[in-house]
């Protein structure tokens, strides 16, 4: 656990509120607990109150005056009665990020933002630099709140995944290393717009240090042109689809180099754990920030040859009988799942939830890669939609359970058709929330029922 005690001092002995007690809000109350503060609590689900030894009360009915700041849980919509309260009472709005920023730790610190792949690159990051023997801890939205963290040495960095969601609760700190990979729709819902979402990825380029930015499309583009226009940052641009002067790119299978001057062939993207286009734009962007670390680039691709991958993301669970079954359950758009999609042949697609804007716009390419689909939950019968008009065969499945069996049955029965043994796919293209906690719990669910399926299933 992270000690706060630097932070409570700024506090002048005023109590802390604390909304929405999640996995970061819990560590959060912990720190801020035992640094001495004084913590008020809600969540507006009473038994998530319980999670925490610090008196609860309801902020929306309270004086948020009293209090010091609010320490705000990323997923909860600002229009909140007791955000829009904090809002009056003129108190700060804060997330734990911030609170680390504020302890005044010393660490350099890397932050990762974008729509897709940040997760990865967090890990990837955190690997690369790990094994070169600088030692990183890795948190934030990747899954681990970052005062739940052990501090690194002083030598050391602290590596934080940055969601849309944290950067909006960060009013000071932005990272010594800021990197954005993309930006394709997402959280509109609690954005508004594109510009206001592209708005709250931009606040991880405040202040002066590094910044390595995606360019790929129009959205980050416009971002690397405005960060670099200000010149507070050193900008180093990331493509994958050609010669990039400055950055890094990938061009037809290979990294190269060009932020020390020409460009120079770095390796060939076949690393096991990365597989597909998308994961070069991970990858480039994970290799700019590590030679920003002053890693050496031979030492930088070592590292991520044994870069293990990470569940939920294109994750092989098990091969049956030639069969692959992967779980990218983190894929709960449709540009996630069209990462997926576009990686493979031969899918048997297992796809559903609670839908997003656009539902699967933009996966037209890929409709030749699917042999059968499989769908569950709120998005079936708009899926259903879509996939007869594009001519893809498709069941509705309902659960997750009957689709991970179906899709087991169809793709062994099928084994050896023309074009090669075929995958099941769980890449959903939704949320999970209509019938699970999270997409890791989704996630689990299919590595589970794939763990317990029988060989002789046709
Ligand atoms: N709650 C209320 N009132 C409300 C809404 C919610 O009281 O109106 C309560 C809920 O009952 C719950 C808590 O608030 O107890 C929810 O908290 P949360 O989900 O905001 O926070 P955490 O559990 O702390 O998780 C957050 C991130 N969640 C979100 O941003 C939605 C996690 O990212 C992150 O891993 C974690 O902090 C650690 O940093 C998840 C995510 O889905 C993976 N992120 C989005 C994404 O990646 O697209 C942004």
């Amino acid at each position: 656990m992270i000690d706060v005690k630097n932070f409570v001092n700024t506090l002048e002995g005023k109590p802390v509120a604390v909304l929405g007690l999640g996995i970061s809000n819990i560590a959060a109350v912990r720190a801020l607990v035992k640094a001495g503060a004084s913590v008020t609590v809600w969540d507006d689900k009473e038994e998530n109150r319980a999670a925490v030894d610090a008196p609860a009360r309801d902020l929306a009915e309270d004086d948020l005056s009293a209090y010091a700041c609010l320490v705000l849980a990323p997923g909860i919509p600002h229009d909140h009665p007791a955000v829009l309260k904090a809002k009056a009472a003129d108190i700060e709005i804060l997330c734990d990020i911030e609170i680390l920023h504020r302890c005044g730790h010393g660490r350099k610190t890397i932050g990762i933002t974008g729509t897709n792949g940040k997760s990865t690159t967090t890990a990837l990051i955190g690997h690369i630099l790990n094994e070169n023997g600088i030692k990183a801890a890795v948190g934030g939205n990747i899954g681990k709140p970052v005062l739940g963290l052990s501090m690194p040495p002083k030598d050391g960095v602290i590596v934080m995944e940055m969601s849309s969601f944290q950067l909006e609760l960060c009013p000071a700190f932005a990272p010594d290393i800021a990197v954005h990979l993309n930006l394709t729709p997402d959280h509109l819902d609690r954005h508004g717009s594109m510009e206001a979402y592209a708005e709250a990825k931009m606040r991880i380029f405040r202040g002066p240090g590094k910044a390595v930015i995606g360019t790929d499309d129009d959205w980050s583009k416009k971002i690397f042109k405005t960060v670099e226009e200000s010149g507070e940052r050193e900008c180093f641009p990331i493509t994958t689809t050609g010669a990039q002067k400055d950055g890094v790119y990938v061009e037809e299978g290979f990294m190269y180099e060009a932020m020390y001057g020409d460009p120079v062939e770095i390796t060939e993207m076949t690393m096991t754990a990365l597989p597909g286009v998308h994961n070069h734009q991970n990858a480039a962007a994970a290799y700019a920030a590590a030679r920003l670390m002053g890693l050496e680039p031979d030492a930088i691709i070592a590292a991520m040859e044994s870069f293990p991958g990470l569940m939920h993301r294109q994750y092989l669970v098990r091969t049956i009988n030639g069969v692959a079954y992967v779980n990218d359950s983190k894929a709960t758009n449709a540009a996630a799942a069209g990462r997926a999609l576009a990686s493979y042949k031969n899918i048997y697609w297992i796809l559903g939830g609670r839908p997003k804007d656009g539902g699967l716009k933009g996966l037209e390419p890929y409709v030749d890669h699917i042999r059968h689909a499989f769908l569950i939950g709120e998005a079936m019968d708009d899926f259903a939609t879509w996939l007869d008009n594009h001519g893809v065969s498709h069941n509705f499945c309902t659960t997750l359970d009957i689709a991970t069996a179906e899709a087991h049955r169809l793709a062994q029965g099928d084994r050896g058709q023309p074009g090669g043994t075929g995958m099941v796919l769980l890449s959903p293209a939704c949320a999970s929330f209509d019938q699970f906690k999270s997409f890791e719990e989704r996630g689990d669910r299919f590595t589970a029922l794939v763990n317990d399926l029988k060989e002789d299933a046709a």
